[in-house]
């Protein structure tokens, strides 16, 4: 049954979750925070799934209808075990995949999971076949990494979330070259008295709208049963994203369902993308929950929007 919860602006589809492990052709714990992106009409989700030794990878799945998915027999992504730089920096493996389109280009920024901590990494792929890794991004630690679909002043543009004295929050930094980064500015800090008291993270890519840019963000919340993970969104200024204008005062989807409260890691939802639909109104997020299965919703972009400017930030 889909949740019929007030307060759930996204509308979980009735035929949660889309993919679990009975759906991975190959042997696996567990599925779950897909990026996704349109390729020639298909929507693509890359899967983050954790094989056997416990480590992810990513795995690719197709659908016509954004639905309904078939994944592909082998992981197209595994941590690297060539001689480069990235292998040291991937020896506990690769998670949380974030896609962005920059001129044709489908570029994926991942969290590469090294013994130092975790960091962010860029690869890029033009056909969903063949991936490359371009360079480590980041120092550790840092997560949470996605770019702007389009310059802004001139530069690319990211947001992360960095760990700097235990605090974990939205940071932007820019580049000329998608390599080498800077001018980083804090964009977002956790509340401590809200839902997002404790970590926050961007979700999905920035999706630009008049005036700005809306973005799904997860926060956490520490309790005395562990963190529970909610999804929010917040707007930033179209020429200083690094200037929130709005930001939603309450989650946008909370852990309700069964699958969402029951798994690996109980009361999470957590998402690594969504897709705004042809029509300009409706937004397909979809989410990992409970790190065991992925899951869709949507939401009207407008009354998103609108979401987010009530009660106080
Ligand atoms: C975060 C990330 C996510 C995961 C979430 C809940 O730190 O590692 O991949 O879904 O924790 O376990």
């Amino acid at each position: 049954m889909a949740s019929r919860v007030k307060y759930d602006i996204i509308q979980r589809w009735e035929g949660n979750p889309i993919l679990t492990i009975e759906d991975i052709p190959f042997p696996c714990n567990t599925v779950f925070n897909a990026a996704c992106a349109k390729y020639k009409g298909q929507y693509i989700l890359l899967l983050r799934v954790e094989d056997l030794t416990g480590r992810s990878v990513f795995a690719l799945a197709r659908s016509d209808d954004g639905y309904h998915f078939e994944v592909e027999d082998e992981p197209v992504m595994t941590a690297c075990v060539e001689d480069s730089c990235f292998k040291e920096y991937e020896r506990k493996g690769i998670e949380d995949p974030r896609i962005t389109e920059i001129d044709g280009v489908y570029y994926i920024v991942y969290t590469a999971v090294s013994s130092y901590g975790p960091l962010l990494a860029l690869a890029k792929t033009e056909d969903f076949e063949k991936f490359e890794r371009v360079a480590l991004i980041s120092e550790p630690e840092n997560k949470d990494g996605v770019l702007f679909p389009v310059k802004i002043n001139g530069k690319y543009a990211r947001l992360d979330r960095p760990v700097a004295g235990g605090l974990a929050n939205i940071w932007i930094s820019y580049s000329d070259d998608l390599i080498t980064w800077g001018n980083s500015r804090c964009v977002m800090t956790i509340r401590d008295d809200h839902w997002d008291s404790w970590r926050i993270g961007a979700s999905s890519q920035p999706i630009k709208i008049d005036g700005g840019w809306i973005f799904i963000y997860h926060g956490v919340k520490q309790t005395a049963g562990g963190p529970i993970y909610r999804l929010g969104a917040a707007v930033l200024d179209e020429d200083d994203p690094s200037k929130v204008k709005c930001r939603s005062a309450i989650p946008i989807l909370s852990p309700r369902e069964y699958y969402e409260r029951v798994g690996d890691v109980n009361n999470v939802v957590f998402s690594c993308g969504a897709l705004l639909e042809e029509d300009g109104k409706e937004l397909k997020i979809y989410y990992g929950a409970s790190d065991t299965s992925i899951c869709v919703g949507t939401a009207n972009i407008n009354e998103l929007m609108q979401f987010c400017t009530i009660g106080e930030h």
